[in-house]
């Protein structure tokens, strides 16, 4: 019996019609195969939100393309026969189909690409792997911005981008109002009375009732909320996402980017990546529509800027950088910082108002915006010397958009600064000021940001300073830590001797598994209603 013309793969990431490896597609004798499998779910402990999102968006989006004609084989992850590996799917499929040739899309993976690459190897049969053009910079073209730099650094990569694509450029090619960046106008906190938008949500459908049932059943051990689920599912319920944004967030976006506040998870952020990353939005259209929103003069340049250069800027950097330097750079550790992560990035118990709102909102929503992930989160674990392979696997399982193309050089280069400076310039170490300055969380916290030392000291103020005096060797010599060591170098020493021994006490505690700090008297702890980790 005669096999099928072409066999097309499409992975949970690449749910768009447009994608490289439908183009092309005959109806009459090709198959488009997607598959859900526990390899996927499981390779680290994604959050039951993540599971839903992405297997509800799958069958919906396998639904449509079967919907216009095309032939979807579909495999479910309680299929009989299910082998659990995108690997074995492929083989079983071209088992049943016989294909004449394979069509897939650049994954976002060094791993899948590596099993993609053993595909061409092993098959037998013509596999061809097209390059993902939703994104506006390819791996090559990143390549060469990279060679022959001494260094590189995303304001450059930036305005390339903004060249390249005639993005917020003035007829004359020039950036519009003279300036390429206006971060500085960017570092607001949220002032009382300014009420953000509420976030807009989607009740679940049958599909996804049914994707809710198979994942409280299978991934229930996993940290974080399955319910109440309210993600966009299909391109259209994103789409209605984004309109939201633009309409009621986008103006504000820039001026409270950097705000956190206690009970606003969102704020002016557009939460959006998920849908971005698993390909219902498409971020070419998302940064024409917020150019369009400025040069109508619904959204300040401010903020419009400030968007764009999140996704045409950082997005695709990290995705540069990723490929360039993979896989090398899933073991990079520049400060050779080997401290498990705390048990409290699990439990959310830590004690400290900042780090629990965080965690605790992580897990009801797999969402945290970018300053509680980079200056909460993140900072802490940079400051407490965790390993950064720790600290990326949490990453990694914990957000709803997390996948390694992104999240890995967040992790390892903007916040652990584990690449050695190659991502950003000098590490985000701060201490608890800092976090009081941009938030109200200080204000509901039993330590008191004002105290190094002591009853009830800040854990972030002593880490800090431990932070810089133990990493001295590494870092004095940067020009833009210099301010930083000029302080360290006037301080008491009695008083820096006295911090490294708090810190050093943290550090016992920890490993011992206890509270961090003795807790200080004051009111009892919240309760986060958070298990053990499992
Ligand atoms: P907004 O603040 O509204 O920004 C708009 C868009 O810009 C985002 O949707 C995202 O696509 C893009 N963007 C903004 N900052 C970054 C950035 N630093 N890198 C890449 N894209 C960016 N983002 C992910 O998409 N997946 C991840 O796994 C991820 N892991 C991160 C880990 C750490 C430690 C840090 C510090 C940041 C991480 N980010 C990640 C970046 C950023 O935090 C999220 O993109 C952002 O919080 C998503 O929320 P939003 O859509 O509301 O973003
Ligand atoms: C994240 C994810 C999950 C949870 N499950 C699946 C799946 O069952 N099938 C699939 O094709 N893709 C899934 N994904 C997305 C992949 O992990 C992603 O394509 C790779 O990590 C490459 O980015």
């Amino acid at each position: 019996m005669a096999g099928i013309g072409t066999l097309r793969l499409v992975l949970g990431d690449q749910l768009t019609p447009s994608l490289a490896s439908l183009r092309g597609l005959d109806r009459d004798c090709d198959v488009v195969l997607m598959a859900e499998v526990m390899q996927e779910a499981g390779y680290v402990p994604h959050h039951p939100k993540k599971i839903a999102l992405l297997f509800s968006a799958m069958r919906h989006f396998a639904g449509e393309l079967a919907g216009t004609g095309v032939h979807v084989d579909y495999v479910r992850l309680d299929a009989d026969g299910n082998s659990g590996s995108l690997d074995g799917e492929l083989r079983r499929a071209i088992d049943r189909h016989r294909p004449r040739r394979i069509e897939l899309t650049f994954p976002g993976e060094w791993r899948v690409l590596e099993m993609m690459r053993a595909w061409q190897a092993e098959l037998g049969l013509p596999v061809e792997i097209r390059e993902d053009d939703r994104f506006f910079c390819t791996p090559a073209r990143f390549r060469a911005h990279a060679d022959g730099r001494r260094q590189l650094r995303l304001e450059f990569f930036y305005r390339e981008m903004r060249r390249t694509h005639g993005v917020l450029l003035t007829p004359d090619g020039e950036p519009e109002g003279g300036q390429w960046n206006y971060d500085a106008d960017n570092r607001k906190a949220l002032p009382q009375g300014l009420s953000p938008p509420p976030r807009l949500r989607f009740l679940p459908d049958h599909i996804t009732r049914d994707v809710l049932a198979l994942v409280r059943r299978r991934f229930s051990h996993h940290f974080g909320d399955l319910e109440p689920f309210g993600f966009a599912v299909t391109a259209a319920q994103a789409d209605a996402v984004f309109q939201h944004f633009l309409r009621h967030g986008l103006a504000r976006f820039g001026d409270y980017q950097d705000a956190m506040a206690e009970g606003e998870e969102t704020l002016f952020h557009a939460v959006i990546s998920p849908y971005l990353n698993c390909g219902l939005l498409d971020a070419k259209a998302v940064v024409r529509a917020v150019e369009a929103e400025y040069r109508a003069g619904r959204a300040p340049l401010n903020a419009a800027e400030g968007f764009i250069r999140q996704i045409l800027g950082w997005r695709e950097y990290v995705r540069g950088i990723y490929w360039l330097k993979m896989p090398d750079y899933a073991r990079s550790n520049h400060l050779d910082s080997h401290r498990p992560l705390p048990d409290f990035y699990w439990t959310g118990r830590s004690g400290m108002g900042c780090l629990d709102a965080v965690i605790g909102q992580t897990r009801r929503e797999a969402y945290a915006h970018h300053i509680q992930r980079l200056m909460v989160t993140g900072n802490f674990a940079l400051i407490y010397g965790a390993d950064p392979a720790a600290v990326a696997h949490w990453y990694l399982a914990v957000y709803a958009d997390a996948y390694e193309w992104v999240e890995l050089p967040n992790v390892h280069g903007m916040v652990m600064h584990a690449d050695g400076g190659l991502l950003g310039s000098k590490p985000y170490a701060a201490s608890g000021k800092y976090i009081d300055r941009m938030s109200d969380h200080c204000r509901h916290c039993r330590f008191d940001v004002t105290r190094s030392t002591g009853d009830g000291a800040c854990p972030f103020n002593f880490l800090y300073w431990d932070f810089i005096a133990r990493n001295r060797g590494r870092l004095a010599g940067n020009p833009r830590m210099a301010m930083v060591y000029k302080t360290l170098e006037r301080m008491d020493g009695e008083k820096l001797a006295a911090m490294r021994a708090e810190a050093a006490r943290f550090f016992t505690a920890q490993a011992a598994g206890a509270e961090p700090v003795p807790p200080p008297s004051g009111p009892p702890q919240l309760s986060l209603g958070l298990e053990p980790p499992s």
